[in-house]
């Protein structure tokens, strides 16, 4: 990666830092925001981690975890943004993303960076590093630290955090998105002593009795299959109520019909507060991310993407029945 030397030579000196990611943020956005802390925080920048909203429980193992803020609009917090040197807004590429921070993001006259690595970058910082080929953010953040520090020793800390970045963005190294860049940077981290099957182990093997349920049953009874070859499962307020859904239950339910060999596509609808959430994922060539920008105001990887749809379930699936045609 090519850092401007007029950035390199900002962050020369202890700064005010602000790091952001997206909403909900998942195991990449903790991933790169976190590095980023243990390492700007080893250069002596004072550093806030400011997320819009809250990430599921099964991260709090994470190192620096505790040091991250939720958005809640305190002085405190606003003062944070108002006096940062510099914004790092990681993980996402649209500032409607962070809806809960778009505000103090704007009115700050700090420096914006962008290090991001989803398709159809809105360029709204100074600095916009885009790299739609890479992994993860994650992975992107340790290329940005070896840009501008090429004698930083990478800490244990610091390579667990990329590495659980990396490990959920490639969902285990198995997404097209993994590159020969990825793995040659995932042995720079097993190098710097992370252990995979710990890590491996905290983001997948976490299930609680409920969660584990709320699959089986939704495999068992709500999914649907069109067309031989696209499948998708709809969450209502029933199952809500009866699996005790809490943030991030329904994480990695969608992978599950491109077990099957014919599924190319399959989505999960899931009904929130006045809208649907809709996850995309499809196997090879399939581009789900051109329905969901086109469709349901989302966008994302070619592979994996996200949408959100503001009418009925029933109207939902309709549409994305007549969308998901060619
Ligand atoms: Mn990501």
């Amino acid at each position: 990666m090519n850092v401007d030397q007029a950035l390199q030579d900002i962050l020369a000196t202890p700064k005010n830092i602000v790091i952001t990611s997206h909403q909900k943020p998942d195991g990449d956005a903790l991933g790169s925001s976190l590095a980023l802390y243990g390492f700007l925080t080893f250069h002596q920048h004072k550093v806030d981690v400011i997320f819009p909203t809250d990430f599921p429980d099964y991260y709090n193992w994470m190192p620096f975890i505790d040091i991250t803020q939720i958005a809640n609009k305190t002085d405190a917090q606003k003062a944070s943004f108002l006096n940062a040197d510099l914004i790092f807004c990681l993980d996402f590429n649209s500032i409607d993303r962070v809806e809960e921070v778009k505000e103090q993001i704007n009115q700050s006259k700090a420096i914006k960076v962008m290090l991001d690595h989803h398709l159809k970058p809105q360029l709204f910082c100074d600095y916009n590093y885009s790299s739609p080929k890479s992994s993860s953010t994650s992975e992107m953040v340790y290329d940005f630290i070896i840009a501008i520090d090429r004698d930083y020793q990478l800490t244990r800390e610091v390579a667990e955090c990329i590495y659980t970045g990396i490990l959920t963005d490639t969902g285990g190294f198995q997404f097209s998105c993994t590159s020969n860049a990825t793995h040659i940077v995932a042995s720079k981290l097993l190098e710097a002593g992370i252990e995979p099957d710990i890590i491996f182990n905290n983001c997948y093997n976490n299930f609680s009795l409920d969660r584990l349920k709320l699959f089986g049953f939704c495999l068992d009874q709500k999914l649907k299959i069109i067309r031989d070859s696209v499948a998708y499962i709809c969450i209502g307020p029933e199952e809500k109520k009866k699996f005790n859904i809490q943030e991030g239950d329904t994480e990695g339910l969608v992978n599950f019909p491109l077990k099957i060999d014919n599924i190319g596509i399959s989505v999960l609808f899931k009904q929130d507060e006045g809208k649907i959430k809709i996850s995309f994922r499809s196997k090879h060539q399939i581009d789900v991310s051109a329905i969901a920008r086109e469709h349901f105001h989302g966008g994302g990887h070619r592979n994996a993407s996200g949408g959100t749809s503001y009418e009925s379930m029933e109207k939902t699936v309709e549409k994305f029945e007549k969308s998901s045609m060619n």
